[in-house]
């Protein structure tokens, strides 16, 4: 039986005020709460082990490579990743992206070649193959958003079938919540011929997921948002698509053998991490992947499943409230976007701060689809994590019932 509160004991955070009220953290999407394990492996790293990694025979930077290479393993088997060889660790699921643009597509994209993406994507998703096209002469087709938020499948046989290289498509929305298809995508994908992309920062820390079980060539997440620290995330490479990379950095660390006039290349991961890398961090990530390992990843996500039915359901009771995104949970995250009537999102989620409630407002990063697909200048959004509970999401209601009351009847039933 999953224990809410035992897992919110382990978080520092959780117990501080905010505006003299408890804080209630609904912005997970935006990045998760750290528990004492995460914030220990960092205090420990800096107290007892600090040295630089992969380079030294002295006890301090063995007992750091080897701490390092350890969460490298817990980060490539908490995906099910074939080896650990294939996990490059990055700052973010940005920088991931823009690794596979920099490192892949740049050695591999030819005029009139094509790159598929979608329109539900964060523009860390959609702004590297903008610019990939533009400078490898590849075309950018995109899938579309079906009425239901979901994506429209009906088109990707179509998008596939002339010179497809590459599919590039998150894994869960967040502004929609939407899981999408990745397998059924990536099967498709790769009868084309194309190699396949998933953006992983809002599945990998909340429901289980298996590159290989996928079929994916590459897969991006951020260490924050699946309580790791910030500035750690990770790439997933496929042996075959490993192949297919050149280096993105140039510099120490990922080399062989250097003359004044050439180098070579050390195998990966190495070709890859370019310079000293963020070792305390990515070893509190492999801390964090303990944390959500021994949790079991079905059990969060049987959580926030449950949370988002309950928010949906209280929010009914308001009725000027529209929510966004697919109605079947079986396919939706823990993530709940609305607008209320006429109330700005920035006032809403100012209000709600006074509340002691931490949401996002604004496009979150996905300015064309709440743009153009929502029609809508901006969106408020909450978004569960494993240590939220009902009583969280009561709190919130509440506090938009206020925010209802104090915005006044005239702002709120303005037609849309
Ligand atoms: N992809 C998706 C689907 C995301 O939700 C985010 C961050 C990113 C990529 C980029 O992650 P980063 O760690 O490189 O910044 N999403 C959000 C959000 O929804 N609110 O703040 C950040």
């Amino acid at each position: 039986m999953y224990d809410v509160e035992r897992v919110r004991a382990d978080f520092p955070i959780l117990s501080r005020e905010v505006n003299g009220v408890p804080l209630v953290y609904l912005d997970n999407a935006a990045t998760s709460q750290k528990p004492a394990p995460v914030i220990a492996a960092l205090v420990d790293y800096y107290e007892r082990h600090n040295a630089n990694v992969h380079r030294g025979a002295h006890a301090l930077a063995v007992e750091a490579t080897t701490a390092y290479e350890e969460a490298r393993a817990k980060v490539a088997a908490f995906i099910n990743a074939p080896s650990p060889e294939n996990v490059i660790f990055v700052r973010n699921t940005t920088e991931a992206i823009n690794l596979v643009a920099g490192a892949w597509a740049a050695e591999r994209l030819r005029p009139g070649d094509r790159i598929v993406s979608t329109e539900i994507e964060h523009h860390s998703n959609l702004v590297p193959w903008q610019h990939a096209a533009r400078t490898s002469g590849a075309e950018l087709r995109l899938l579309a958003m079906a009425d239901d938020y979901t994506l429209d499948l009906s088109d990707l046989d179509a998008l596939l079938s002339a010179n497809a290289r590459l599919v590039a498509l998150t894994h869960s929305s967040n502004v929609l919540g939407t899981i999408t298809p990745v397998k059924a995508i990536t099967d498709a994908a790769r009868r084309a011929g194309a190699r396949v992309l998933v953006d992983g920062a809002q599945s990998v820390p909340h429901l289980p997921v298996d590159v290989q079980d996928i079929g994916c060539d590459f897969l991006a997440f951020s260490g924050h948002k699946m309580l790791g620290p910030m500035g750690v995330g990770a790439l997933y490479v496929s042996p075959d698509a490993m192949e297919e990379m050149g280096p993105f950095l140039r510099g120490g660390e990922m080399v062989l053998e250097v003359t004044y006039a050439d180098a070579s290349w050390a195998p990966p991961p190495m070709k890859f991490e370019a310079g000293t890398p963020n070792v305390a961090d990515a070893i509190a990530l492999g801390a964090a992947v303990d944390y959500l390992g021994a949790l079991g990843m079905a059990n969060v996500r049987e959580h926030e499943i449950a949370l988002t039915a309950y928010a949906l359901e209280r929010f009914r009771e308001l009725e000027e409230a529209e929510t966004y995104g697919p109605a079947d949970l079986s396919i939706r995250g823990g993530v709940v976007s609305f607008s209320l009537g006429g109330v700005h999102p920035h006032d809403i989620s100012q209000a709600l701060d006074s509340c002691g409630v931490a949401i996002r407002a604004g496009h979150h990063c996905a300015m064309p689809l709440v743009r153009s697909r929502l029609n809508v200048p901006a969106t408020a959004r909450a978004s569960f994590y494993l240590y939220n509970t009902e009583a969280e999401v009561d709190a919130l209601v509440s506090a938009l019932k206020r925010t209802l009351e104090y915005f006044g009847d005239a702002d709120v039933r303005k037609p849309r």
